[in-house]
């Protein structure tokens, strides 16, 4: 296998409980976004659209869906040029196997596959992210400050800082001087993305030390990068500008889908330069029966609308029949609105039903939670 500048490592494992029925049954990777999208789609797509031709994803959690998704790898142009993706599941060995601990030890457990394509870089990225990235402006920013690790970050709202990794940066030259993951009290507000650029010899001794450890957790964000700084290793950080969001729960689940719509949308699934590629099966164009009305939507391939629908993300294959109303809503795929029902500001699940002439409420953005009426399934369909 020839030497390659820079593989990528996708974490596709976590579980994303916070997003409740939406992924009671699939990892969240592989939730349906943006109509005929799945989210792990941004992060390929970004590393096609970055040159990275060779991809491990990290399966743990619910992967089969994932692994038939994911397949070759063709449908986001990474099978052709170089060796592809590849599905890394956890794996038993001679010693015994185990579930991937943190998100480093499921790193560990594929040095082999780092190993066996030999890059200078290993870019580390989670599958649950969606924005567009060109990953060769972080590689070149990695390579001139000639850094152990380069850790890609943004501001965000004060309020929202717990949540991260944060950091304290030397703002003359990028270095990074602090990390906390998660901090209760946090005093800084530049915001790890986890997209993090390792030199790759650096990465295996710090994973293969950190294997040995007890009392580590094996995760980047608590155990390596902490550490990393206090050897004292060269950390920066890359800022990275632009729309960037981890639809952790089902409030920004459903705000970020609306932020796919309006004439100058604030992330732009039309973008021709940076597309963003799926691997949906073909199915018939969508049909807007006589008398339905629609309005500010996405609708997508192999949908029947009669009724009427506004503001809205309708994903592959929904129906929204006679007299039925849809506003302010995102339909995952299949989901059927019968005759007469109204939908406002709800998720519905993938082929969830709504029977005639139920009234749903709303995405309770206090509670964090989808609301469901009588008689209405919300989460995927049997
Ligand atoms: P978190 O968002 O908490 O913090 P984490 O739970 O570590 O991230 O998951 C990162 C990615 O790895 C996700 O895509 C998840 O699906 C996947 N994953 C988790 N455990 C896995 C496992 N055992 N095997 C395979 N995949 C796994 C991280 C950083 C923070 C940073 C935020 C930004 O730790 O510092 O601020 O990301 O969102
Ligand atoms: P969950 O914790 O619901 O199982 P994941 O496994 O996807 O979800 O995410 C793990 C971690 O991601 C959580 O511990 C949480 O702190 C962090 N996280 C969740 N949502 C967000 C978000 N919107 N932005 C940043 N980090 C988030």
């Amino acid at each position: 296998m020839s030497k390659k500048e820079c593989i990528a490592m996708l974490l596709a494992g976590g579980q994303g409980s916070r997003l409740g029925a939406l992924t009671s049954k699939i990892a969240k990777p592989a939730v349906s976004f943006g109509g005929k999208f799945r989210i792990i789609d941004f992060s390929l797509s970004n590393c096609a659209n970055s040159g990275i031709d060779t991809v491990g994803v990290l399966t743990q959690y619910r992967p089969y869906l994932l692994n038939s998704y994911v397949g070759s790898g063709e449908a986001w142009d990474l099978d052709e040029r170089g060796a592809g993706v590849s599905i890394l599941p956890p794996y038993a060995t001679q010693e015994g196997g185990s579930w991937y601990a943190g998100t480093a030890d499921a790193v560990a457990q594929n040095i082999g596959y780092i190993k066996e394509h030999d890059p200078e870089y290993v870019l580390i990225l989670s599958g649950d992210h969606l924005y567009r990235m060109d990953y060769r402006k972080m590689l070149k920013a990695h390579i001139e400050h000639n850094a152990d690790l380069t850790i890609s970050v943004m501001p965000v709202p004060w309020e929202e800082a717990s949540r991260f990794g944060i950091i304290t940066k030397d703002p003359e030259d990028d270095r990074i001087l602090k990390f906390t993951e998660k901090p209760e009290k946090p005093d800084s507000n530049l915001a790890s993305m986890g997209i993090y650029i390792f030199s790759t010899k650096l990465l295996i001794d710090a994973l293969e030390e950190d294997a040995l450890d007890p009392r580590s957790s094996h995760d980047f964000g608590k155990d390596i990068i902490p550490k990393l700084l206090e050897e004292n290793r060269r950390l920066f950080c890359y800022e990275f500008h632009g729309f960037w969001k981890d639809v952790g729960t089902i409030s920004s689940f459903h705000e970020t889908s609306m932020d796919l719509l309006g004439e100058n949308p604030e992330f732009d699934l039309f973008d021709k330069k940076f597309p963003i590629m799926s691997n949906v099966t073909t199915r018939p164009p969508h049909y807007i029966g006589p008398d339905a009305r629609v309005e500010d939507c996405l609708i997508s391939n192999g949908c029947k609308v009669f009724g009427s629908v506004r503001h809205s993300i309708i994903s592959t294959d929904c129906v929204i029949d006679e007299r039925a109303v849809v506003e302010d809503s995102v339909l995952l795929p299949g989901a059927h609105v019968k005759a007469g029902a109204h939908v406002a500001r709800a998720i519905l699940g993938e082929n969830s039903t709504v029977e005639e002439g139920v009234k749903l409420g709303s995405v309770d953005v206090a509670k964090d939670t989808a609301v469901v009426g009588n008689d209405v399934v919300i989460g995927k369909g049997e």
